[in-house]
């Protein structure tokens, strides 16, 4: 087994901070939203290093990015890595694209060590894993694992009215391939871990054991448009003033489930949005998250029920739909241990740790053996210009994933001989 052979981190810290560039911002973040002609030219980047890197490359209807380098017995499934190259409207360098880069330099890693594998290897670019511009997240690797269907997919809207579909044609990448026909032997990913569990403990390795259990919602309040001057307050339908409260009643549902429950509203559109009028219409997103499914279904009746008194005080009408819900995961053990192995023999100190964020892992652990490896950023912050990790504990984590891979290529290999 090549224990010794490492991954070529100034190579890989190069290609993210030349990614970096397309979608950058003043801040020092990246604004590359799934579909958008910024998420075309990362992923043309991508597909043009694959291919310098000796991969066949394709895509699939979902748009989905797969880059294989052969291995000694191609009728194999091969073995994955995945993450994803779309970004939040004020995203940091790292979150999702270090797992795609990283795998990238894996493949780099192994043609210089002239290395071939037993099954092939294959670098997945899933598409629209934020689910920022289209709602629910993880909607390729979600139609990949048979969570969603195309159509629905295809359907879902933008906030400008643009539908997914549609924009994945604009931009050239709806494959023939139908998604998910193909089998995959393992899925690993690497991914910053958004939290700040890991450099608070002085970690440089989380062995991800799962992910959370999410809900998303939609809420609209409809009160009643009206002149802000001449209409005395006990007359009014003011839906941004109940939304004020029910903003309030997501935080306590937060905070009635300690240590682990979290609650947001990220998205808030007020109408007509101005200034002297009373807004008529409010519409917001829910996001509720806890390790227990028990207790995210806690969460949302405990949360409906308030809403709906609100609702009623405020003289409003209130509608509320659950637009997505991702149970929590277990992911494989195989998988975990491979990690786990690969941390101790590189002498990484490493700890087990939940996923408290959203990953295509998520959903590919239901038609694949699958885990992650989380690596530190700094303050645990994410999701936020500032995002930040080192480059040597993003060499830490593509050594492991380098490892892991190895290992479970030689372990499947071994399982086969026995059967
Ligand atoms: O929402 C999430 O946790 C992920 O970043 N999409
Ligand atoms: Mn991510
Ligand atoms: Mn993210």
């Amino acid at each position: 087994m090549s224990r010794n052979l490492r991954v070529d981190g100034a190579r890989l810290w190069d290609s993210v901070m030349e990614t970096a560039k397309i979608g950058a911002t003043p801040k020092g973040g990246i604004k590359r939203l799934t579909l958008t002609d910024l998420d075309a030219q990362v992923r043309r980047w991508f597909i043009a290093a694959c291919e310098r890197a000796g991969c066949e490359v394709r895509f699939d209807d979902m748009g989905n990015i797969f880059a294989r380098r052969p291995g000694r017995d191609n009728s194999l499934p091969p073995i994955a890595i995945g993450s994803h190259l779309d970004t939040q409207p004020t995203g940091g360098k790292f979150d999702g694209v270090i797992g795609v880069l990283a795998g990238l330099e894996v493949l780099r890693t192994l043609n210089d060590a002239g290395i071939e594998t037993r099954a092939p290897i294959e670098v997945i670019d899933w598409t629209n894993e934020e689910g920022s511009r289209f709602a629910p997240a993880m909607l390729s690797s979600g139609v990949f694992a048979g969570v969603f269907t195309r159509d629905y997919a295809y359907s879902r809207e933008d906030r400008d009215g643009l539908k997914f579909g549609d924009e994945l044609r604009r931009i050239g990448f709806q494959g023939e391939e139908p998604c998910g026909v193909h089998p995959l032997a393992a899925h690993f990913e690497l991914h910053i871990e958004q939290g700040p569990i890991l450099e608070d403990e002085g970690k440089t390795i989380g062995i991800v054991t799962g992910v959370q259990g999410m809900r998303w919602y939609e809420a609209t309040v409809t009160g009643m448009d009206c002149h802000a001057g001449s209409t005395p307050m006990h007359l009014r339908r003011d839906a941004l003033a109940a939304t004020a409260r029910m903003i309030q009643a997501v935080q306590a549902t937060g905070l009635a489930h300690p240590p682990d429950a979290v609650a947001t509203v990220g998205l808030i559109e007020a109408r007509p949005n101005s200034r002297n009028v009373i807004p008529g219409e409010v519409f917001f997103t829910i996001d509720l998250r806890h390790p227990e499914d028990a207790v995210v279904a806690a969460m949302e009746a405990e949360l409906r029920a308030a809403l709906a008194t609100i609702a009623a005080e405020s003289g409003v009408t209130l509608n509320f739909e659950r637009i997505w819900d991702s149970p929590a995961v277990h992911f494989d053990p195989g998988c975990i241990a491979a990690v786990e192995r690969a941390a101790a023999a590189l002498g990484h100190p490493a700890r087990r740790i939940v996923a408290g964020a959203g990953h295509d892992s998520a959903y590919i652990a239901r038609v694949a053996p699958t885990t992650m490896i989380f690596i530190p950023c700094e303050k645990g912050i994410s999701h936020n210009e500032m995002e930040k990790t080192e480059p040597e504990q993003l060499t830490a984590g593509a050594d492991v994933l380098l490892q892991a891979v190895l290992e479970t290529d030689a372990r499947l290999g071994q399982d086969a001989k026995i059967k």
